[in-house]
């Protein structure tokens, strides 16, 4: 059998059948842009240009790409067993992977349920946030709250919390009972700060209005981004997530932190929870687990949460929750490689001394063209530029795709440029990527 990446040749026609994900169908399949190859820091177009990967993947492959160990992991699984059921039935690498998570997690976060991407950890950490209240009691807390600008992926869970009007407007009424506390970003009181900024955390206390208008007993949890990546790379101010940590506890909520971009080394340690000093009740991940390799989502939950669950009789299952590829053989072998790789190669330490020189190397870009604001955090940045008249987001994907034809591959969210490279990366690969940005903008209008 010949496959299209054996060839590299698509005829006419080819491209129909594939109605792609958050993407332009119609311009894409009339001027495509495929990558057939990758490795470490690059990946290889149809038309053989290399092309230095500035965004992981999307956000996920952070120890960059087709690295051996992960590669020959998940080769020699499927060779040994390609499956196991993942209902009333177990295999060694899912306990021994929850047993690594654990390892890393902060404080008493110390169960992982396991599913295969963020938009399911997602879902998976509302369902046991409701499970858990009710089992202690509190079943009148139903209600969620998110935040504006947040990204929860896309089930309905997720869009519902979630605080993208494009990502939510057309999908109906989704959850019912989920309020919003505002977004924290602030061009003019915040413009190019580097990290955290001083001002903002006092948004926090907006969760004590919801709380007033709701009452605390209808609340089951607070979901939030530390950092949030899809919407911009909003840096939380000092002492906000502090904030909503104290008033969540105060009033008998959860708190979940969806680390799904910040987890495993992307902020220059394990968690973004670690980097804050607060820790949640719950987190959910996905990407950096695997390196994006195999897909792959979960959640780490407190010991408080899973011993609530543990107290009815020992043989009832005790959540009705679960995926047939929950904790996959290959996502699992994927992910043990993963983590063993992140430790061998002392990744996340690496990504942290890494962090100045691209938080310097991002920061160079103020003054440059169009640039309203620069974000930042480990290695993570985000570069705001100003939006044309009447035509938000264009300006920042002619951007993105002029970046992608000079070989450098980072992404647009509306007019922000998000760059989030593997923390494999090397100081002159920063500096190619930041000048190669500040070339293009200099031609874009
Ligand atoms: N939560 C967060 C915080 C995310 O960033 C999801 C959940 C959903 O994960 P899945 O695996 O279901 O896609 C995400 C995903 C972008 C971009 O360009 C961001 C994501 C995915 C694709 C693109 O910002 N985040």
């Amino acid at each position: 059998m010949t496959i299209l990446s054996d060839s590299l040749q698509l005829a006419p026609g080819d491209l129909d059948s594939y109605w792609m994900p958050f993407t332009a169908n119609r311009a894409f399949k009339s001027s495509p842009r495929m990558f057939v190859k990758a490795e470490g820091m690059f990946y290889w177009t149809a038309d053989g240009r290399k092309v230095l990967d500035g965004f992981a993947g999307l956000w996920c492959c952070n120890a960059g790409h087709c690295r051996k160990p992960i590669t020959e992991a998940i080769q020699k699984q499927a060779a040994v067993m390609d499956y196991a059921p993942a209902f009333q039935m177990g295999h060694p690498l899912a306990f021994e992977l929850a047993n690594r998570i654990v390892d890393l997690a902060p404080g008493s976060l110390d169960h992982v349920f396991f599913c295969n991407s963020g938009s399911e950890a997602v879902d998976t950490a509302l369902k046991i946030a409701l499970g858990y209240q009710r089992l202690r009691g509190e079943g009148s807390r139903i209600r969620f709250i998110g935040r504006e600008r947040g990204y929860h992926g896309v089930g309905f869970g997720g869009i519902s919390v979630g605080g993208i009007v494009a990502n939510r407007k057309m999908f109906g009424t989704m959850l019912t009972g989920v309020d919003h506390l505002p977004h924290t970003l602030n061009i003019e009181k915040n413009a190019f700060t580097k990290g955290q900024p001083e001002w903002g955390a006092h948004l926090a206390d907006e969760l004590e209005k919801l709380v007033a208008l709701h009452d605390a007993s209808t609340i089951a949890a607070v979901i939030v981004e530390p950092i949030a990546g899809s919407t911009g790379v909003i840096i939380p101010p000092k002492g906000y997530l502090q904030r909503l940590r104290e008033i969540t506890k105060k009033h008998g909520i959860l708190l979940i932190f969806d680390e799904v971009i910040t987890a495993f080394g992307r902020v220059g340690a394990n968690f973004a929870a670690d980097v804050y000093g607060v820790e949640p009740d719950m987190i959910t991940f996905a990407k950096g687990v695997t390196s994006g390799t195999v897909p792959m989502g979960g959640v780490i939950v407190s010991k408080d949460i899973y011993q609530a669950y543990m107290t009815g009789p020992p043989s009832a299952i005790e959540i009705f929750h679960g995926y047939t590829y929950s904790a996959h053989p290959l996502a699992c072998a994927a992910g043990v490689a993963t983590l063993q790789l992140y430790k061998d190669e002392d990744l996340f330490a690496r990504a942290a001394k890494m962090a100045p020189k691209f938080e310097a190397a991002l920061h160079s870009l103020k003054g440059a063209k169009h640039v309203v604001d620069i974000r930042n955090q480990g290695l993570v940045g985000g570069v705001e530029l100003a939006p044309r008249a009447g035509a938000p987001g264009t300006r920042g994907f002619d951007t993105y795709l002029k970046c992608y034809e000079r070989n450098v591959l980072i992404r647009s969210t509306g007019d922000i440029m998000a760059i989030a490279p593997a923390l494999i990366i090397e100081e002159r690969q920063i500096d190619e990527i930041v000048q190669t940005l500040r070339d293009v903008l200099n031609t874009v209008d």
